[in-house]
């Protein structure tokens, strides 16, 4: 180990040895990104192939970011599309060295998205916002940190091709305003710098009030000369001091954040405003989506929170300028367990659009429990729109496939803290990987970055890939049949969202209702209830509308259901909540014997760490079953038919 306050994660190489040991000759002039890929093969030289001689070369005809590898008898040849294509190179060299070993031929790779981001939700406090991995390593006490941790995570971005990162959390409180001031911008200038060596670009979050909060102005109307002065003015002094910053990222008029609204103004105007400013400088407004009534009476039953991000964007389809992106949660409600795919991808056909998931697992066991989240961020990505015949798929339209869009691609919330494993969870570092190798080819499979991830950070044995690659693969299925069932969400406690509550949010004005009764649950979200379903294109709203067509996993998503409604299988909707909830603490019980059978292949530190979160997914499972299914027999008054025990 060469650090102590922090691992190597996947990048764990065998002991280094010394630069000059590396035989590199490198044809392009050399500047810092090239001198991170000389480093990275210093880094990694007990792992190549000794005696062989490596050349980084440049071929200006391709895309700046891809990569050609050829391994001869005597050499190995690296060529990039730029140096970020060459640094991308190296690490496809070492990765492909360490998972499947190299053989003599070649290969060429070059990313599917060109938007490829980590969000962070970090406070300028040291805080993070749904972070369950320990403190920042951006920030504390209000200060900007910078460091040898910041250089690890940048190699750990750029070994997965994240090529940007947006360091502040979207809800922009207090001191953070000041971030785009001269305060704090020489600090971040030493970030962006270090980023940049590794082909990542460094975006800030902004505070739409900001000309108020800093500017001493009276109003952030986005259409008042003095408010569009001030922004003119402010990205000026920052491209001053950064000037290859990306760009902002804003959440407006959403869970109390200032916005456009407050002066009658739409979501066009407060996003171009923006845009015009950082134009001259080739900066982005990536503008999210999130926008909603969080102030809901529960007993208004016609509004539906599902209906919100269409209803507000889709109308201002067209208006956004070229450097706006429109940034989409991948469901129309929050990062549930399972929802259907925001129909505002498909909706949107004239604006640049970005796909948003989490990694960090609010709703999803809090890197307390595993939840592997590749395969379901696979299966939205898959997810055909039918916006046109073919190449319809979200995959397609964030990668500019669809529409010929360069300005798309795909975000995360990052999962990151200070925890000496950077995830809290070891498994939740697979969600970090298996995010930048699928934002760079979703072709990939779940199983394929499972493995690589595996032997990566663990190491090649059989039988630890088998353990370790079955628990990842199935946690996602389990985690969803012992929390909230068929697509419903939610049932958590409120505030801290990290176990059951079925009730939690039933009485509260966040909009996320379940309206359970003795007979039957659900919100009914066809042309009888709130025409959701409609917002889809056709084939998908049809097969919405309709119970009987609805995919089971999202049917009390769509629909209001009986409880004795029989499923495909034959058993009745309650049967099928009491035994998956069974089932999920089974496969958690069957995780922790697996894993405790390699005990010998895994070094004790993190085997202990692993089995802790286990043994404690194991105890909050129980109480999820326990709780669900108590719920709904003390309501239905309706035994198990198997007879187990329900309290
Ligand atoms: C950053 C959810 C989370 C909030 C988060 C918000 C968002 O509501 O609970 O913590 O705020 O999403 O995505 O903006």
């Amino acid at each position: 180990m060469m650090q102590t306050g922090w691992e190597q994660a996947w990048l764990s190489y065998a002991e280094p040895k010394d630069a000059c040991e590396v035989p590199v000759t490198c044809c392009p002039e050399e500047d810092a990104v090239l001198g991170r890929a000389k480093e990275e093969l210093a880094l990694a030289a007990k792992e190549l192939p000794q005696g062989k001689m490596i050349w980084l070369k440049q071929s200006e005809e391709w895309d700046k970011e891809a990569y050609q590898i050829c391994v001869g008898a005597s050499d190995i040849t690296i060529t990039g599309g730029s140096s970020v294509g060459i640094l991308y190179g190296v690490f496809g060299l070492l990765r492909r060295l360490r998972t499947k070993g190299l053989t003599d031929g070649s290969w060429s790779e070059s990313p599917k998205n060109p938007l490829r981001m980590l969000n962070h939700w970090d406070n300028i406090d040291g805080s993070i916002e749904r972070g369950y991995s320990g403190r920042s390593f951006f920030f504390s006490n209000d200060k900007v940190l910078f460091g040898e941790r910041t250089k690890m995570y940048a190699r750990l971005c750029a070994s997965v091709g994240i090529n940007g990162v947006v360091l502040n959390n979207v809800n922009v409180r207090q001191k953070a305003t000041n971030l785009i001031t001269q305060e704090y911008l020489p600090a971040v200038r030493e970030i962006s710098e270090l980023l940049a060596s590794y082909g990542i670009r460094t975006f800030l979050s902004v505070n739409f009030a900001a000309p108020i909060e800093l500017g001493g102005l009276s109003v952030s109307d986005p259409l008042d000369p003095d408010v569009i002065q001030y922004w003119r003015r402010q990205t000026q002094i920052l491209y001053r001091e950064i000037p290859n910053f990306g760009g902002f990222l804003v959440k407006a008029d959403s869970e109390g954040r200032p916005g456009p609204f407050t002066y009658g103004r739409t979501h066009a105007d407060g996003a171009n405003m923006l845009a015009k400013c950082l134009e001259p400088y080739g900066g982005l407004v990536i503008w999210r989506c999130f926008v909603y009534n969080c102030s809901q009476d529960w007993r208004d039953t016609k509004t539906d929170r599902a209906r919100a991000g269409y209803d507000h964007f889709a109308p201002l389809d067209g208006l956004f300028l070229p450097n706006v992106i429109l940034q989409i949660k991948n469901g129309p409600m929050d990062f549930q367990v399972r929802e259907p795919v925001s129909p505002l991808f498909g909706g949107l056909t004239k604006t640049n659009q970005m796909l948003e998931v989490q990694a960090a697992q609010e709703y999803t066991g809090q890197q307390i429990h595993v939840c592997y989240l590749i395969p379901m961020w696979k299966e939205i990505l898959s997810f055909r729109t039918y916006v046109t015949e073919e190449n319809d798929t979200v995959a397609d339209i964030i990668s500019g496939k669809t529409f010929g869009q360069t300005n798309c691609g795909i975000c995360a919330v990052a999962n990151t803290g200070d925890d000496q494993n950077w995830t809290g969870h070891d498994l939740a570092a697979a969600n970090w990987y298996g995010f930048g190798r699928l934002a760079w080819d979703p072709e990939l499979s779940s199983e394929e970055i499972a493995q690589e991830w595996i032997v990566l950070t663990f190491g090649a044995q059989e039988k630890l890939k088998k353990v370790l690659g079955d628990i990842l693969l199935n946690s996602w299925k389990a985690y969803e049949n012992y929390t909230s069932p068929l697509g419903i969400g939610w049932m958590v406690n409120p505030s801290h969202h990290y176990g059951p509550n079925v009730e939690g949010y039933e009485y509260d004005r966040w909009g996320t209702y379940h309206r359970a009764t003795r007979t039957a649950i659900g919100v009914e979200r066809g042309s009888a209830g709130t025409g959701f379903a409609a917002q889809y294109r056709e084939p998908n709203a049809s097969m919405y509308e309709h119970v009987e067509t609805t995919p089971e996993e999202l049917l009390l998503f769509f629909h209001r259901i009986p409880y004795d409604y029989r499923l495909k299988d034959g058993r009745t909707l309650l049967q099928y909540i009491y035994d998956t909830h069974f089932a999920g603490v089974e496969q958690v019980e069957h995780m922790i014997e697996a894993f405790c059978t390699c005990k010998e292949l895994i070094d004790e530190k993190r085997f202990a760490r692993i089995l802790s979160r286990l043994t404690a997914q194991l105890q909050s499972a129980t109480e999820w079953r326990d709780r669900i299914n108590t719920y709904f027999y003390r309501f239905t008054e309706q035994p198990d038919e198997h007879g187990r025990c329900i309290y």
